[in-house]
């Protein structure tokens, strides 16, 4: 079926042709072909619908923002055009899906805000990279391929040669999931250059990881397919029929029609709690309080597992009270090892180790004398801790009704298997790595882990490809990695070095991924040269110097893993030649790599590179997963953490004697730790609203902004407000707003929505600034991140709201219908 220059189908349809001849896209695009039949095209030779009838192309390929989705699809196409797209089911059915946004791709694919020529600023020279030139006023001219990779070589060579590798960053964003990010992590291990380090959506995961030594982004749960076997779920900080609903929203639907109690904990009334049989209206930031309330539930109604507890958890072991540390089978014993914790038996209170996956007559509580050494178990420091937590005493700190806490949790512990599916809402508060530990521990002492129908996390690991090293040659000599949230710092200040330059794949950094706006404007003003690849002209692109062109998805041959997603490995293939001069990124890449001396390291097509990297996972064969267009990963387990847990004693720690400390706390036990709440905040009264972005189902980030048909429904940014908090600024719904604090500010339309409690408001995420009418979310954000949880901080935001200005122009949104289907396009890219 496939032939070996890239191409698909032999009958592929010529989409540059068609594009030259139909001109740039947009509704432009449709009228001509309308007007441009040649006689023979079956619209000519019968408007009957009958005659479309089998004309279509079918041909397979993936959509794969970073949604949950990864949706193998199918893609229309008849008379040299992109029709319809369906979903493509995969080699394991149950996990066919897509949604909305996939199946509007016909709109994207012929935008008019996709880059179609290599350009360059036209006032940026590699030695005069005129800063003050980036931004909205920018103006681009057409280069050829070869001039703009030559310049980018060129002005990387002579960086290394005068500051070092590291002072050029290669930044890769979360916008694609196909195998160029690893061609360009190979490249820049190569070169040397500086890498990103990830501080967005870590911060639930790694509290986790310190309980149970798994999860960096949220852990791995059980595949979707075993969601059905729960019988109580507890979404938590997660809206799964707006963003993350793309497989898990119909699993968690049939886990309640086959009896299942779903929980749902999130301040606001969304569709999900809708669904739900409890709804907790928790306060924002304040579920650490709420889950230690559960666990006092669990201990004073002695529901607790166990088994479980003896078997998995180091609930057993000995606490030292002289030190605070656990008691090492060293201390006790002659051939004792310092890994190795100590448990005494129940009744003989004898001193024993704590062996992974053992189920002994283990005390789980109490106090013992060892060797002369007075200890307590673990347990019984955890039950302590909590007593201070009863229901009724963070009721009014969380909002949430003490009888309402006990049920849920109640439910947890007493219906067989469930589990807890938290989302990355919660790790976009400062210090929210501390509801990773505690749910970790609240689902070990009702013993959560390694049964059907457990749930840990809100989605599944998903299959991505293993290439085996291949994006970190042997020989080569990587450079530094830099944070996210350090970023501003190198750029502008040189801490940790100083970052000079930057080539920038699948990732909207001005636009969508980075918080602080205005300091971000301020360090990519302090580049020497700022390169972007994209195929919509984003703000990030409006910002840059060189602008590589990148091909739609249907114009793009690749592999793309499932990450956070179904179990199968996807083989994106062409359903259309690139149009204009769009390049997928390898091209760019391995031009570069030839440039700057490397490019034996690269093979010369990508087809070759996507044979060579499937070659390297065992689970992947190139043939048949071309074939199929989907191959599932027989190597990942349905059902998670069956074996011992990757932490020193092999145990979940239910206690941990060497936590981390912030601001004074340690976190041997959950404790809470609260930046921006009203209770903890000093400028809580100058600022008196917390401020969120959800995600949004109109959306997948900054991607699809551009679909007329989701505008029809969702078609300007709007501000989320209770009538009460709107009233009292005298506020009429539907009033545009001026919302603002200490970082900058927006404007946008007010929405009375009773859904949200008072004190919080929200505009969603993904809107390019071309959409506001003034600012963007991101002026408003900031880019502070805790030590421990090193994650940024989107929802740790407070701000002020006032009716806008008289005189602010709003003449974009005054029309009927600003931008439904046939409405003029505005003006790509923004500032
Ligand atoms: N359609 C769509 N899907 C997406 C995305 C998208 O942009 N659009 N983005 C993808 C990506 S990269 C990510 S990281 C995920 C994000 O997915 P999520 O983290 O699930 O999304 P959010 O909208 O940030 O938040 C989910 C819910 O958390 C609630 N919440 C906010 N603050 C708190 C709090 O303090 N406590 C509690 N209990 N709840 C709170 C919000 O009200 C919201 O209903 O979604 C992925 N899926
Ligand atoms: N205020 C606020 N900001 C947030 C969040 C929030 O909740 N609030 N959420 C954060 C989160 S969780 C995340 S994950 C980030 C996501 O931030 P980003 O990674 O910036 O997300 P996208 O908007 O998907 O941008 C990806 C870009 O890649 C481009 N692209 C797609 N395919 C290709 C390709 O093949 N090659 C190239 N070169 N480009 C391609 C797309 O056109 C798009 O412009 O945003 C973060 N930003
Ligand atoms: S946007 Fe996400 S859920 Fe929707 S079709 Fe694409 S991959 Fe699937
Ligand atoms: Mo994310």
């Amino acid at each position: 079926m496939t032939d070996d220059d890239g191409v698909y189908r032999r009958d592929v349809l010529k989409a540059s042709g068609a594009a030259a001849a139909l001109g740039l896209g947009g509704g432009e695009f449709f009228q001509t072909l309308v007007e441009s039949g040649d006689g023979t095209g079956p619209s000519n030779r019968d408007s009957g619908i009958e005659s479309y009838v089998g004309q279509n192309e079918v041909i397979q390929t993936v959509c794969s923002p970073n949604c949950r989705g990864k949706c193998p699809i199918d893609v229309h196409v008849r008379d040299g055009q992109v029709k319809k797209v369906e979903p493509h089911p995969p080699e394991d059915e149950q996990y066919k899906r897509a949604c909305v946004l996939g199946l509007s791709h016909t709109q994207r694919v012929y935008d008019p805000t996709r880059l179609k020529y290599p350009m360059k600023r036209t006032d940026w020279s590699p030695d005069e990279p005129n800063p003050d030139g980036r931004g909205p006023d920018a103006e681009f001219e057409r280069v050829s391929w070869d001039e703009a990779l030559d310049l980018v070589a060129d002005k990387m060579q002579s960086l290394k040669a005068d500051f070092g590798p590291e002072s050029v960053l290669f930044h890769v964003g979360f916008g694609n999931y196909g195998q160029s990010g690893t061609a360009f992590s190979r490249l820049a291990s190569l070169f040397g250059s500086t890498q990103p380090a990830s501080t967005i959506d870590t911060n639930v995961g790694r509290g986790f990881n310190r309980v149970t030594g798994t999860g960096f982004y949220l852990p791995s749960t059980n595949e979707a397919e075993d969601w059905e076997n729960a019988n109580t779920i507890i979404v938590w900080g997660s809206d799964l029929f707006s963003s993350q609903f793309q497989m898990d929203a119909s699993e968690v639907l049939d886990a309640v029609e086959n009896g299942a109690k779903l929980v749902v904990v999130d301040p606001v009334y969304t569709t999900t709690a809708s669904k739900a049989d409890l709804w907790l209206p928790v306060k924002p930031g304040k579920d650490v309080h709420l889950a230690l309330a559960m666990m006092h539930t669990v201990f004073e109604d002695g529901t607790y597992d166990e088994q479980f507890l003896r078997q998995r958890t180091t609930g057993p072991a000995l606490v030292r009270k002289d030190t605070g540390d656990l008691l090492k089978s060293s201390t006790v014993f002659d051939d004792g090892s310092d890994d190795q914790v100590v448990a005494v038996e129940q009744g003989s209170n004898t001193a024993v180790e704590l062996e992974p996956e053992t189920d002994g007559p283990y005390a789980l509580f109490g106090e013992f004398t060892v060797d002369g050494i007075e200890c307590e178990t673990a347990l019984t420091r955890l039950r302590d801790h909590v007593a201070d937590y009863a229901p009724s005493e963070v009721a009014e700190q969380t909002g949430v009704d003490a009888e309402n806490i006990r049920t849920a949790v109640r439910w947890l512990a007493t219906r067989g298997p469930g589990g807890i599916a938290p989302s990355y809402a919660l790790g976009r508060y400062k210090h929210g790595h501390i509801f990773g530990q505690t749910y970790a521990m609240l689902m070990g002492l009702t013993g959560d882990y390694g049964r059907h129908g457990n749930i840990h996390a809100h989605h599944s690991g998903g299959a991505t490809l293993s290439t085996g090293g291949w994006s970190t040659p042997e020989d080569a000599d990587p450079g530094p990695s830099v944070r996210f949230s350090d970023y501003p710092d190198a750029m502008i200040d040189g801490d940790p070095h100083k970052v000079r330059a930057v080539y920038s794949i699948e990732s909207n950094m001005m636009g969508n991924q980075f918080p602080d706006r205005q300091r971000f404007r301020e360090a990519i003003k302090s580049l020497e040269m700022f390169v972007v690849a994209d195929m919509h002209h984003t703000d990030t692109v409006q910002h840059a110097d060189i602008i590589f062109p990148v091909p739609h998805w249907f114009e793009q041959e690749d592999i793309v893993s499932s990450w956070g997603s179904h179990p199968h490995i996807s083989y994106r293939h062409k359903v259309q030649e690139p149009m204009w001069e769009a390049r997928d990124d390898y091209y760019a890449i391995r031009g570069l790599a030839e440039r700057l001396g490397f490019g034996d390291y690269f093979p010369e097509t990508k087809r070759e590179l996507l044979r060579e990297l499937a070659s390297r996972d065992d689970a992947i064969d190139f043939e048949t997963l071309s074939e199929q267009g989907t191959q599932k990963k027989q190597n990942i387990p349905i059902v998670k953490f069956t074996d011992a847990f990757p932490t020193d004693t092999g145990r979940i720690k239910m206690y941990d004697d060497d936590a981390p400390s912030e601001e004074g706390v340690t976190f041997d036990l959950p404790r809470p730790l609260e930046d921006r709440t009203a209770d903890d905040y000093e400028k809580a009264d100058e600022y008196p609203l917390m401020f969120m972005q959800k995600h949004s189902r109109f959306r997948i980030h900054s991607q699809y902004e551009m679909l007329n048909w989701v505008r029809e429904v969702n078609p300007e940014p709007q501000l989320d407000i209770h009538p009460s908090d709107a009233k009292a600024r005298g506020i009429e719904d539907g009033e545009y707003v001026r919302v603002h604090n200490d970082r900058g500010e927006m404007i946008v339309k007010a929405k009375y929505n009773e859904a949200f409690q008072p004190g919080l408001v929200n505009t969603d995420q993904g809107w390019w600034s071309r959409d506001y009418v003034a600012g963007h979310h991101n002026d408003l954000t900031h880019n502070e991140v805790s030590e421990v949880g090193q994650t940024m901080a989107f929802y740790d935001v407070r701000v002020e709201v006032e009716p806008a200005p008289d005189d602010v122009d709003t003449d974009k949104y005054e029309a009927d219908n600003p931008r439904g289907a046939g409405a003029d396009a505005p003006r790509a890219g923004g500032d």
